[in-house]
């Protein structure tokens, strides 16, 4: 019979020394609210959930109704199980405190409930990131500070992909195993043992619509792949993807290869890139890293950010390793 993702997460845990039980209950507790949110998801205009909430959240972007929809059954679903301190979340400006009626434990959830909303209008694939990090020793009642660690002190990082089929992917630290969920029986079943990125890819992912914001050494990379094998600057022709839902364009390249770039654009100077930090670029530098890849801001590695507050943005550049590499080595070479 085929391995589920509770199983899978106590098999692990033994490999763990000292390890109490508190994650696997906390990480079983996630795998809940990703089960309700799936539900909610593929339900869609049956049960009214799709459209706008007619709410902004604290990155003046426009909620629908199943950004908080999904937010509120991650904290229903983990609040009270005595495993978190706290919790931040994309849609909520600051960090959710356990209330008091609940044992607080040791962990801090980060997530993004409902990632690449813009495309549940349209029926196209969203996801769920999530990252957990340890509470700082002896702390009961953490703050944001707390929470800005760099993406090197993840215990854990994963996604749920609602997609024709609904899977989870995630990372203890030990390799990167993808599930899928059998609807029949509402477990999560290991489909997808030991994912791996290869090395080298013929697909890249960018909005090219920014192509006049980018800089120099993206504008270069770009063209390049465009132009493939007709101008000699690259010995292989190269496809394009967008889906504009990271979790999809990550799944991707975990499944095939390829490079995923949000890159550091003109386009708003005073940001530092559209991806968040703390529950989009580290969870995902996490996973990217541990199949294999690579997963920079083209000036340094994600997860060695010292963050500096909770929604920080960053560029992201991640991917197959070597076409990462490649792109970084465009950013030292235009900025000696
Ligand atoms: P754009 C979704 O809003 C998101 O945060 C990522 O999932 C996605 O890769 C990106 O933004 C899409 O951005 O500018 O193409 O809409």
């Amino acid at each position: 019979m085929s391995k589920n993702l509770v199983q899978f997460i106590i098999e692990e845990q033994r490999h763990i020394p000292g390890a109490s039980g508190n994650f696997t209950g906390l990480l079983s507790d996630v795998i809940t609210a990703c089960k309700i949110i799936a539900h909610d998801v593929h339900k869609g205009a049956l049960i009214g959930v799709l459209g706008s909430a007619g709410s902004e959240n604290i990155q003046g972007e426009t909620q629908k109704k199943l950004d908080v929809i999904t937010n509120e059954i991650f904290i229903r679903s983990t609040e009270w199980g005595g495993h978190l301190a706290a919790m931040a979340s994309e849609e909520m400006e600051d960090i959710y405190p356990i209330p008091g009626q609940y044992p607080k434990g040791k962990y801090l959830l980060v997530f993004d409930p409902l990632d690449g909303s813009s495309n549940i209008d349209v029926n196209i694939s969203v996801g769920t990131i999530f990252s957990i990090l340890r509470a700082p020793e002896g702390i009961a009642n953490p703050t944001a500070t707390d929470f800005l660690q760099p993406g090197t002190k993840q215990v854990c990082a994963g996604y749920a992909l609602y997609g024709p089929s609904t899977m989870l992917v995630l990372t203890t630290g030990n390799g990167v195993n993808g599930f899928t969920l059998d609807s029949d029986i509402g477990e999560f079943i290991l489909t997808h043992p030991d994912m791996c990125i290869p090395p080298d890819t013929q697909e890249f992912a960018i909005n090219t619509s920014n192509q006049r914001f980018w800089e120099e050494p993206v504008q270069r990379y770009v063209e390049e792949c465009v132009q493939g094998k007709s101008s000699g600057g690259r010995e292989k022709n190269f496809n394009m993807r967008w889906v504009a839902s990271m979790v999809a364009e990550v799944h991707r390249i975990l499944t095939r290869g390829g490079i995923f770039m949000y890159p550091k654009d003109t386009k708003d100077p005073a940001k530092a890139g559209k991806l968040r930090l703390m529950y989009e670029a580290n969870p995902m530098s996490f996973i990217v890293e541990q199949a294999g890849g690579a997963a920079s801001t083209g000036r340094e590695r994600i997860l060695d950010i010292q963050p500096s507050n909770l929604h920080q943005r960053v560029p992201v550049i991640l991917g197959s390793k070597n076409e990462v590499e490649r792109v970084i080595s465009y950013h030292q070479g235009a900025y000696v």
